[in-house]
């Protein structure tokens, strides 16, 4: 019979998670519920992501599809997939969405332990020229009794139970750690599961690539204009690569290791990223993978949040390359 072979023993992310579940003593199987929420969360946008460009080829109007009805845009709807499938899930009580304004409580009845701060669309400006965009989250469990407040959700990234991102590029990857190391699932349409493509992904201590947004050159101070100069230097130059979708940008640093930045800059003194659920998801998933993160003083994770959309600017990749623009921000400061 023609047509691909199916694997009849492929590991699955649902396999997986089950599996990550079973060595730990006395887990309740509430992460794997969360986690399980999050994929399926993921596998709804993708099919939106990709039917978006579809629909602009078929010429549907902005908002509206062939019967008339609104289409939401895809943050929107990609924001209300995220929160309906962690309500649903009873493994919640607080979410910080990039999109909501407020923490979102969840409902007392399907309340759970877990805090899921997620950035459901990001790089969502880039869909129309088809650039890859994609999802970012990361899970903390509660330390409190009584009421959630958002005092809850103010955990520094170093308490993080597990963080990922989905990319919606070429094919839909996902990229997940629960503090065991890093594992990449890529989607397979034709099973519609995620497997496990990159099994306990490094990074290397040393990359080739650098990158950030040159455009804003004149806004650096003196030391990220001295390291990224420097970087153009000798006899084998690093590559610049810069996509404008940091979920993008950094699984290419991920992947072929490097350094991603996005310094703080004269109209960004605290950058333009934020820490709750961009900055410190990526930097578990990159310390995870072995690489390192840093604000330009300390680790992302340890910086303790004061408020749920602040920004961070952002250090992130290979362990030596982020020293060397470390050391190049120090000398600075002397
Ligand atoms: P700039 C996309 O809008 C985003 O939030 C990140 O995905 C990306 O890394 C950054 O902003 C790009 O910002 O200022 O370089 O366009």
């Amino acid at each position: 019979m023609s047509g691909q072979a199916i694997d009849t023993d492929c590991m699955t992310l649902t396999r997986f998670i089950l599996a990550e579940q079973r060595k730990v003593p006395g887990a309740t199987g509430d992460l794997t519920t969360l986690l399980t929420a999050i994929q399926s969360a993921v596998k709804a946008i993708s099919s939106a992501v990709r039917k978006a460009g579809i629909a602009q080829l078929y010429g549907m109007a902005g908002n509206t599809n062939v019967q008339g009805e609104d289409v939401k845009k895809l943050d929107v709807l990609s924001n209300d997939l995220f929160i309906n499938l962690l309500r649903s899930s009873y493994t919640t009580c607080l979410l910080v969405s990039e999109e909501n304004e407020n923490v979102i409580e969840v409902e007392d009845k399907c309340q759970g332990k877990y805090i899921v701060c997620f950035d459901p669309l990001d790089g969502s400006s880039n869909i129309d020229c088809l650039v890859s965009i994609g999802s970012i989250f990361g899970i903390y469990k509660r330390t409190t009794d009584g009421a959630p407040t958002v005092g809850d959700t103010l955990q520094a990234g170093r308490h993080l139970v597990a963080a990922g991102y989905a990319l919606y590029g070429s094919a839909t990857m996902m990229v997940l750690s629960t503090g065991q190391g890093v594992n990449g699932f890529m989607l397979d349409p034709a099973i519609g599961e995620f497997v496990l493509t990159d099994p306990n992904m490094r990074i290397k201590p040393r990359g080739k690539i650098y990158s950030l947004n040159e455009g804003y050159a004149n806004k650096w101070d003196d030391a990220i204009r001295e390291y990224v100069n420097s970087k153009k230097q000798g006899p084998k130059p690093y590559g610049g690569r810069y996509i404008g979708s940091m979920v993008a940008d950094v699984h290419r640093t991920l992947k072929y290791g490097g350094i991603f930045m996005y310094p703080a800059t004269a109209d960004a003194p605290k950058g333009k990223l934020r820490l709750m659920y961009e900055c410190n998801p990526m930097a578990f998933i990159i310390e995870q993978a072995g690489g390192k993160s840093s604000n330009g003083s300390v680790s992302i994770l340890d910086i303790q949040p004061e408020a749920i959309h602040q920004r961070s600017p952002i250090f992130l990749g290979s362990s030596e390359d982020v020293e060397e623009v470390l050391a190049c921000i120090a000398k600075h400061k002397q």
